[in-house]
């Protein structure tokens, strides 16, 4: 996409957020689609409460779009092919994956995925729920861990590094990817993970003179397998959420560890954020002798006509011309902020990995300066994003209008099908007296890698079309399983979940969060 378009769209979608819609966008025949069909019920096309107007571009192009830096080659790799189960959702592990095969300094990753044809699957039929590139070369600087050097989700954030900086490299470097490859569809495929490396050789004579750069990787949940937290609607002030900050003993009586003291004297010179469907932004300071300077906000642009609420976003990241000193001692931090006011984002992530480079170059002093100038986009619209959700879809009842029929005590979910109040099949909805309880139990937990599902809840009645933005966990009754599965992170540890026993009377309609097209409602009654 071309900058002017971009602006385009930008200001587009901002407009949508406001006034629904444009006919100039480039996904404007998506918007109106969504608004076409979503028009009627008011209830069925979600608009964040959080202007999404806020990104301030200060830059002609993209990231992916800048010009590969000079001296630099740029190769292809892949990984794969990796098959995928019927509804996987796992962490896993691949060592030996291809590797540049010349020393030199890495200057600009890009990741994707893709099917054995070349094509890009659909964000929401199987995606890349994160990819994080480790180096066991080298120690990470922020956890007892291998160096981890890039990471990426669906958002496929990628990274590029300012001259005169660059990522040292040797073939003698060993790669692992840890990956999680979501099939949100009961279909088994295949897929490759992709990564363009950008590359200056080392005897390239534009290697001369380069400044090393390592990767300081800032979590909000640092060091764990699977560091998330749950960002659930009315948390914060009930519009914004941001983690730590807001959060209630977040860390225990343990590290805080959205924090890292510098090791050594250096210069941060590039960073963005990643966050989940709900992000709004995640921020990185920097704190010296009890004084606080913000360094950057990495901030979603939503190409979503929805607004915060899908993977169809690109971060904002740091200017080429970035750069901040730090000095030993001082302490680096990240927080991430989610919209609490439209909906409950379960199993979210607030991470920054940031880029310090040796001293030198011209670096400002982030308690004199202020730093935390406009970053620029990652990447402009990808269409594996254009299945927003939201349309009629005569596949699913509205349960609110059905009979009620005494619950069983446990309703199995066997082969993706919740057995009674099914929003595929069900004739009348499973019903219980106030005060008693329903439990779930989930059969296909130990299928293959495992197809763990939720009940999560979503508004009534929760019945229109699948796609990135739709269904939302919108309850108006906030509920959730956590996955039901065993095998630790992302499961929940176990395979059943019972309601909770104070709802007031009402039905309501509930989701899978990891196959949304799995719907269903019970009933409580006075
Ligand atoms: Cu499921």
């Amino acid at each position: 996409m071309k900058w002017a378009g971009l602006i385009t769209a930008a200001a587009v979608i901002a407009a949508a957020c406001s006034s629904g819609g444009d006919e100039s966008s480039s996904n404007a025949a998506v918007t109106d689609a969504v608004a076409a069909a979503t028009a009627p019920e008011a209830t069925a096309a979600p608009t964040t409460l959080v202007p999404q107007t806020t990104v301030a571009v200060s830059t002609t192009t993209t990231l992916v779009e800048l010009p590969t830096r000079p001296g630099a080659i740029t190769l292809h790799l892949e990984t794969g092919p990796f098959d995928i189960e019927p509804g996987q959702n796992n962490i896993e592990n691949k060592g030996a994956i291809p590797q540049p095969e010349i020393d030199g300094f890495i200057v600009g990753i890009r990741p994707n995925l893709v099917y054995d044809d070349g094509s890009i699957p659909g964000v929401d039929v199987v995606h890349l729920h994160h990819g994080v590139w480790l180096n066991l070369g080298a120690p990470d600087a922020t956890a007892a861990l291998p160096q981890r050097f890039f990471a990426s989700g669906e958002e496929k954030t990628a990274m590029l590094l300012p001259a005169p900086y660059g990522y040292p490299y040797s073939t003698t470097d060993h790669w692992v990817l840890n990956y999680m490859l979501h099939n949100l569809t009961p279909e088994a495929t295949q897929v490759w993970v992709t990564y363009d490396i950008d590359i200056i050789p080392a005897d390239a004579p534009e290697a001369v003179g380069m400044l090393r750069a390592r990767p300081i990787w800032m979590d909000v949940q640092n060091g764990k397998g699977y560091p998330v937290f749950d960002a659930v609607r009315g948390m914060g002030d009930g519009v914004t959420y941001t983690y730590p900050d807001q959060a209630t003993a977040p860390y225990g009586n343990g590290p805080q560890l959205n924090e890292w003291v510098a090791d050594a004297d250096g210069t941060l010179i590039a960073t963005a954020g990643h966050l989940h469907p709900g992000g709004l932004h995640t921020d990185l300071y920097v704190e010296r002798d009890g004084q606080k300077a913000h360094a950057f906000r990495s901030e979603a642009m939503y190409y979503e006509p929805a607004g915060a609420v899908s993977w169809d976003v690109s971060m904002t990241a740091t200017m080429p011309d970035w750069q901040v000193s730090v000095r030993q001692g001082d302490t680096l931090s990240t927080t991430a902020t989610y919209d609490s006011g439209l909906a409950s984002w379960y199993e979210s992530m607030g991470i920054m990995v940031v880029w310090m480079g040796e001293t030198g170059g011209d670096a400002d002093d982030p308690f004199t300066t202020a730093v935390d100038t406009p970053g620029m986009l990652t990447h402009g619209h990808l269409a594996e994003n254009d299945n927003h959700g939201g349309d009629l879809d005569n596949r699913y009842l509205d349960l609110t209008a059905l009979p009620s029929a005494p619950a069983s005590a446990t309703i199995p979910i066997q082969d993706w099908v919740y057995t009674e109040g099914d929003m595929n099949y069900a004739v009348s909805v499973p019903t219980v007296k106030a005060g008693e309880s329903i439990t779930y139990e989930n059969l296909d937990a130990n299928i293959g890698k495992g197809q763990w599902h939720t009940i999560t809840a979503c508004a009534a009645p929760c019945n229109r079309s699948t796609g990135i933005a739709y269904p939302l966990a919108d309850g108006p009754v906030i509920f959730d399983s956590g996955e039901l599965g065993l095998g630790g992170p992302p499961t929940a540890d176990r395979t059943s979940w019972t309601i909770p026993t104070d709802l007031p009377p009402g039905t309501y309609t509930y989701f899978c969060r990891i196959h949304p097209i799995m719907r269903g409602a019970f009933r409580v009654e006075e």
